[in-house]
């Protein structure tokens, strides 16, 4: 890998932002996600290597890290912050259509629920897995998720429960969805939710943690 790449994936991984970030400690004063990404651009590395060749590797090994219990939720939003950071400069190439997400995910926590940690972490791993994340929030009932498809001609849903009670609204929803669009693929998770309940709903995939659903995606998506 360009040796480049290599410290914007680095940095993230540590969660480095930019050079005035007082975190990590060890890395004080020194480069962070910013100026080695406006590096990159400046030595004509293109704006898609940035993000698939640099960004990208550095938040799957936290993504990995997190589903192996190295690295906790804090670790998971510095890294996420850190590489936000450095998406503020490729995103002009995203609007010029030089750099291109994998696909579009909807995601949202499910009617009548309210808890949206794990969900708000899904959306990091899954933007730092090079997918863009329209992120409907909370307490999503059929119609925000099936409004959110048609506007935005998203393939893929991620739906999010935290209740023993409101993971039963995760089967309407997908039921729903898959009425409308067959074409699209619901993954689903949360702390109550089974790969069981899954297969008995009807969803495509079940995953316990945020990488999980990438790697999923991914995989299927064959990218
Ligand atoms: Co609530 N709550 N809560 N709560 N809350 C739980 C979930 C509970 C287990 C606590 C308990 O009783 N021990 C319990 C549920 C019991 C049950 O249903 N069996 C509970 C309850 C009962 C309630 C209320 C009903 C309490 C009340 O008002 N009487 C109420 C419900 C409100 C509502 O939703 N309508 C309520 C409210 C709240 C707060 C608002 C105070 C707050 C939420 C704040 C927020 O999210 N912004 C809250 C919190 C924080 C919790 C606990 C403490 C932590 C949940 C959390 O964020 N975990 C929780 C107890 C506990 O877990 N210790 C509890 C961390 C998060 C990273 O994990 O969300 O599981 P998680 O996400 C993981 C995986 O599940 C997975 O990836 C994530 C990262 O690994 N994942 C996916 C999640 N979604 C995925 C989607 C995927 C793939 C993977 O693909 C699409």
């Amino acid at each position: 890998m360009n040796e480049i790449l290599e410290k914007i994936s680095y940095c993230i991984e540590r969660g480095k932002s930019d050079k005035h970030a007082k975190f990590p400690p060890d890395l004080k004063d020194q480069d962070g996600v910013v100026e080695y990404t406006q590096a990159a651009l400046d030595n004509g590395i293109s704006a898609q290597s940035v993000l698939n060749d640099g960004m990208m590797p550095g938040m799957n090994k936290i993504g990995i890290r997190f589903r192996n219990g190295e690295i906790y939720v804090p670790d998971v939003l510095i890294a996420a912050k850190a590489m936000k950071a450095g998406m503020q400069l490729i995103k002009p190439f995203f609007q010029s259509g030089e750099a291109k997400h994998k696909g579009k995910i909807v995601l949202g926590t499910v009617a009548g629920d309210l808890h949206d940690i794990g969900k708000n972490l899904v959306a990091m791993v899954m933007e730092g897995g090079g997918w863009e994340v329209v992120d409907i929030g909370v307490d999503a009932n059929a119609q925000k998720f099936i409004e959110a498809i048609e506007n935005n001609d998203a393939k893929v849903v991620g739906l999010s429960a935290l209740l023993t009670t409101t993971m039963n609204n995760m089967e309407a929803i997908t039921k729903e969805i898959k009425s409308k669009f067959p074409e699209v693929t619901v993954v689903i998770g949360g702390a109550p939710v089974t790969e069981k309940f899954s297969n008995s709903i009807g969803s495509d995939f079940y995953s316990a943690d945020p990488q999980g659903a990438l790697d999923f995606l991914n995989e299927k998506l064959e990218i």
